[in-house]
């Protein structure tokens, strides 16, 4: 069945996941929510993914949860929100931490709520320097989800998390970058060249080695010095293990560049 809500393709080691209904900035449905279900099995099926990228199409990332499907009927209770949390959202960021290739998300307009925090689940983020980033979640009596309570004091540090989550004001790409909310801020028009490249790059790449420095920069927060220090001695000796570590060395000693093939 082709998607409605997303485009999703698989091409040389690379998946591409573009958030397609432009008209509401891509905003999250019930429905775009089985489609990424479909799409992040069909990536977590692909035996030879190198790397992912997610981008939006049209003038916006995503403005986080499509609020027409959140009107009250008559005589319904409140929402059960949490659920929709635990449903959606949780696996949805959960699945992209977990995927042992780098993801890059190229923001290419406003990210919103949801949508603000999905873009930093990714592990490098690229975004157009017309893009911005919204904490919107207190304009509508919320409080951040899709992991911004996790994400944001751990990037930018609580008294800028605060900032943004109470406010709820809009976060320039330029500022985002100068921050260290982001990876980069491109020119509009480099946004799609460079995401591109990148995930070339990553393509090519050591992929077990990237598998590993996510696990290990990904811990980082929660580990004592010793801990740490224990769980780089342990993926060290598996990346130390893999043909990509011995191209390496070879390559460098015939000074040449690397052929890696991802194992
Ligand atoms: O509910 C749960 O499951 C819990 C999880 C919640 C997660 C969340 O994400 S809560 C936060 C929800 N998102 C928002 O509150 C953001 C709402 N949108 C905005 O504030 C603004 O649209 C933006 C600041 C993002 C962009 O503003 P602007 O002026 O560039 O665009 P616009 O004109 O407001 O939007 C363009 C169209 O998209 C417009 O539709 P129309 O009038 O042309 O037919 C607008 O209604 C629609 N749109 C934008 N965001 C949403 C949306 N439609 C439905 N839901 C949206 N979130």
């Amino acid at each position: 069945m082709p998607f409605e809500t997303i485009l999703f393709e698989i091409a040389g080691g690379v998946a591409t996941l573009t958030l397609n209904r432009p008209d509401k900035l891509n905003a999250f449905t019930a429905g775009m929510h089985e489609e990424l279900r479909e799409a992040m099995q069909r990536v977590r099926a692909e035996a030879d993914l190198r790397a992912l990228l997610i981008t939006g199409s049209g003038r916006g990332f995503c403005a986080g949860q499509d609020l027409t499907e959140r009107v009250m009927q008559d005589g319904a209770g409140p929402f059960d929100l949490g659920s929709t949390l635990e449903r959606n959202y949780n696996p949805l960021v959960l699945g992209l931490r977990e995927l042992p290739v780098p993801v890059v998300c190229a923001v290419n307009g406003v990210a919103a709520g949801a949508g603000c925090n999905f873009a930093l689940a990714c592990d490098v983020v690229i975004a157009a320097r017309s893009a911005s980033f919204i904490e919107v979640f207190s304009r509508i009596g919320l409080i951040p989800d899709a992991c911004g309570t996790y994400v944001l004091p751990r990037l930018v540090g609580t008294a800028r998390a605060l900032g943004m989550s109470l406010t709820a004001e809009p976060i320039s790409a330029e500022q985002a970058a100068a921050w260290g909310l982001i990876w980069k801020c491109v020119d509009d028009d480099k946004l799609a060249s460079t995401a591109q490249e990148l995930v070339q790059r990553f393509a090519a790449g050591p992929t077990r080695a990237y598998a590993l420095i996510k696990q290990a920069l990904y811990a980082s927060p929660a580990n004592t010095l010793e801990q740490q220090l224990a769980l780089e001695a342990r993926l060290q000796r598996e990346a130390g293990q893999s043909a990509d570590f011995q191209e390496g060395v070879k390559a460098f000693l015939e000074k040449r560049a690397a052929r890696f093939t991802g194992r």
